[in-house]
């Protein structure tokens, strides 16, 4: 760890240093996350945080731009390349500021949308009552289908030409199927409505190629960059060149004022890495994890949301072992396994406890574990889970998690 910080500011420091050592010494599950390359952090942590660069390259209100631009021309070309984009924007500080700039490019006030319900597996930013995107436009929320738990793109249609939205969404934060972008797009086109794809989790699997292109269907593209391309925390935008300028605007001087420049250069670089070809076999990894995990805890008589996964998250649905999504990730934390309660499709429990827990692999993945480490993950929950009041076998859990993530270290460099 750095020195500076160390002799400079020791709490902060050492709550760096505590939480290095968390990601180190635990199993992280987290559909969501991953760990950057160290190269990524070296950019997230330079002194491009020093600039401000309100504007975009060439185009800025501030002098002394010329090197920063390089980060942001890097930047954008790459993510265009990667995929097969014909504009982009790099500066959205996260997903949702992604998406709230495309939808004040398209929609005014009390304009109704069309979008995945949270309880479903959607995102706030889709239109959750306490979200902007809830307050400000009528929401009109499809679901998935009660027996395959799946979308169910008949009852979208038939939503959508019901309600005539501006603009329907596609994309989730806990679906764990492929979505048919073509399908949205053939009901867009039927109600003349505009079609963004929120591609956040899947992004790692759409840039190795392994996973339809939104691009070739929406009008906008959204996404973070930290999820499964495993780059900074943020965002981006892709369009047509046609809404280059409005999306612009938007961003800045709309939604945002400065540009996180430091953050921009770390987008870059992971857009470089994404580039590379080991990136494929990494995405290629994480998604057989996530099948093989599945497929062990379904033998192991857990309920898996839909029947299985096709991506590189699953969701469990716990209500038969009769333990809450609340308890069992407090459960699992206690042997060092971090998941998140999440609901599963018509929980019948409140978000705060949920009947179920999200499992993803991109992070362990990138760690280098493998199905083999997927079966004994699989095991280390099942034991977990049933023996949630028996703490002598959660302590030999405990020592069983400490030996597997020793033998795969994390940012050893660090
Ligand atoms: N909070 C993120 C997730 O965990 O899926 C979505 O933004």
């Amino acid at each position: 760890m750095p020195d500076w910080l160390k002799s400079v500011d020791q709490p902060v420091y050492e709550a760096i240093t505590r939480e290095l050592k968390r990601q180190r010494e635990h199993i992280e599950l987290i559909a969501s996350e991953n760990f950057t390359h160290p190269a990524v952090l070296e950019a997230q942590g330079s002194v491009l945080t020093n600039k401000y660069a309100e504007g975009y390259p060439r185009a800025r209100w501030y002098g002394g731009c010329e090197y920063v631009d390089q980060a942001e021309d890097l930047a954008i070309e790459r993510v265009k390349k990667l995929f097969g984009a014909e504009y982009a924007n790099v500066q959205p500080h996260s997903g949702t500021q992604a998406n709230m700039a495309v939808m004040m490019t398209v929609l005014e006030a009390g304009d109704t949308i069309l979008a995945l319900d949270l309880a479903c597996g959607g995102h706030l930013s889709h239109g959750h009552p306490l979200n902007f995107s809830g307050k400000f436009y009528k929401v009109i929320a499809y679901g998935v289908n009660k027996k395959t738990e799946m979308l169910d793109y008949d009852e979208i249609e038939q939503l959508a030409l019901k309600n005539k939205p501006k603009l329907i969404v596609a994309g989730a934060s806990a679906y764990p199927r492929t979505i048919d972008f073509k399908a949205f797009r053939a009901i867009a086109d039927k109600v003349g409505a505009y079609l963004l794809v929120d591609m956040a989790h899947f992004a790692g699997l759409v840039a190795a190629k392994i996973h339809p292109n939104p691009c070739e269907y929406a009008d906008f593209v959204t996404s973070t960059t930290h999820k499964t391309l495993r780059g900074p925390r943020g965002g981006f935008i892709l369009a047509r060149n046609e809404f280059s300028k409005k999306i612009n605007t938007s961003v800045f001087p709309g939604i945002q004022g400065g540009p996180l420049m430091h953050v921009i250069a770390a987008k870059a670089v992971a857009f470089g890495l994404a580039l590379e070809g080991s990136f494929i076999e990494y995405q290629k990894q994480v998604v057989a994890n996530a099948a093989y995990f599945a497929d062990c805890l379904q033998k192991k008589g857990y309920r898996v949301v839909s029947g299985g996964t096709d991506t590189h998250l699953f969701l469990l649905d716990l209500s038969p072992k009769a333990i809450s999504g609340k308890e069992a990730t407090a459960v699992l934390g206690k042997v060092n396994i971090t998941v998140n309660k999440n609901l599963i499709p018509f929980d019948s429990k409140p978000p705060a406890v949920a009947s179920g827990i999200r499992i993803g692999t991109p992070a362990v993945t990138t760690r280098g574990m493998k199905i083999i480490e997927m079966e004994k993950i699989s095991d280390y929950i099942d034991l977990a889970l049933s023996n949630k009041d028996n703490p002598k076998e959660l302590e030999s859990l405990l020592s069983k998690v400490s030996e597997l993530t020793k033998g795969f270290p994390l940012y050893p460099q660090l």
